[in-house]
């Protein structure tokens, strides 16, 4: 190698101070190394700055600002191309604070990437930024609990406790105790019903099924467990419950549903439960849908789209497709075939029953 002058600053050098900028900036987003961020990107100009190709890094000894440190790191990008150094504080650094970050409910991927930008790499200072929505706080006070699976047993435990605040639900709402079996039930759904030793959360789906008004169901269930001692914290619309408002959940035009984090009284660790509120007729749907497992669902519904059908959590309707794209088409409104069970609507499909338990693929 023969060191060559140009005016313009040659590659090598260029790849150098990039390198060196990679390193401060490191330094500058985790923010506890100032000095280092300051010292490596005020090389990195120098070496944009030189006129003749760094060939040998002991050349740079004579460059002020750069110590034996520095030489010696020169020394191995000339030799390998990287900074080892670089790239495991790198993984180490920045995988490890978006894997903390996004174990918060609410926090994907592109919110813990710009949290990470603005320095933030723990849960703690991204609640001490600010930065957080009402629904993440609540996420992230109980983030390290919800990291931990839910032993069968405490999901029976959870659905149970469910089930008896809707039994005392409809007793307050005036249905006779003969006739609070028939009148109402809580079904869990998911990975539980899928024959799981363990779940991520707990499903519930609940239905009221003598005539009477399901209205503000979820919210009176919610209530009752927290008058039994159970912890509720909510995910939905907690911003609103916060500012005192009518502890509303989201209605759709024929479900609702609620997102959030309970503990049960006697029990170490907070869980999260999904309650899913849904009309008699749409039930078995509803059943179907949300005992999954998502990809079960994905290749069923694949499979009656191909009979011309679309299959959702509420019922089959016509799915017809246009022109432009492999996923547009205009899906009809009325449901097509009334089931009272899942073996209806595997029947009405032309396939044969699978079990909840043989659902897991
Ligand atoms: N579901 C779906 N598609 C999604 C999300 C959910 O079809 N994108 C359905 C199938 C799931 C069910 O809802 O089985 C419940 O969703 P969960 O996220 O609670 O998943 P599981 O209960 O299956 O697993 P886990 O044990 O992780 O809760
Ligand atoms: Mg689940
Ligand atoms: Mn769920």
């Amino acid at each position: 190698c023969q060191s060559t002058t140009t005016k313009t600053a040659p590659a090598t050098n260029l790849f150098l101070a990039d390198e060196l900028d990679k390193l401060a900036a490191h330094y500058k987003a985790v923010g506890n190394d100032e000095w280092r961020y300051f010292a490596f990107s005020k090389q990195a100009k120098k070496l944009r700055d030189l006129t003749w190709e760094v060939t040998d890094a002991k050349q740079l000894l004579s460059v002020r600002s750069f110590g034996q440190k520095s030489v010696d790191k020169i020394a191995e990008l000339l030799a390998t191309g990287a900074l080892r150094r670089l790239e495991t504080m790198q993984s180490t650094d920045r995988a490890q604070a978006l894997a903390e970050l996004t174990k918060v409910h609410g926090v994907g991927c592109k919110i813990a990437s710009d949290w990470y930008a603005k320095g933030i790499t723990s849960v703690e200072a991204a609640v001490q930024s600010g930065l957080m929505t009402a629904t993440q706080r609540v996420g992230a006070r109980f983030y390290k609990d919800l990291q931990v699976r839910i032993p069968r047993a405490e999901v029976t435990a959870i659905v149970d406790a469910v089930r008896v605040a809707l039994r005392a639900t409809l007793g307050a709402r005036g249905v006779p105790a003969h006739a609070i079996d028939g009148a109402g039930d809580a079904t869990a759904s998911g990975s539980y019903r899928r024959g799981k030793p363990s779940s991520g959360d707990v499903d519930v789906l609940l239905c009221r099924r003598d005539g009477g008004s399901d209205e503000g169901l979820i919210e009176q269930i919610l209530e009752y467990m927290k008058a039994a001692g159970v912890s509720v914290h909510h995910l939905t619309h907690e911003e609103e419950v916060q500012r005192g408002r009518a502890q509303r959940s989201v209605r759709t035009a024929t479900c609702s549903s609620y997102r959030g984090i309970i503990r049960l009284p006697g029990y170490e660790l907070h869980r999260r439960l999904d309650l899913k509120l849904y009309p008699p007729e749409d039930f078995a749907y509803a059943l179907l849908y949300f005992t999954g497992s998502d990809h079960f669902n994905r290749s069923m519904r694949h499979y009656a789209k191909t009979l011309g059908y679309s299959l959702s959590d509420h019922g089959i309707v016509h799915a017809v497709k246009m022109a432009g794209g492999k996923d547009n088409c205009v899906r009809g409104t009325k449901n097509l075939f009334e089931a009272r069970t899942e073996q209806e609507i595997f029947e009405k499909l032309g396939l044969q029953y699978v079990e909840p338990s043989q659902r897991n693929t």
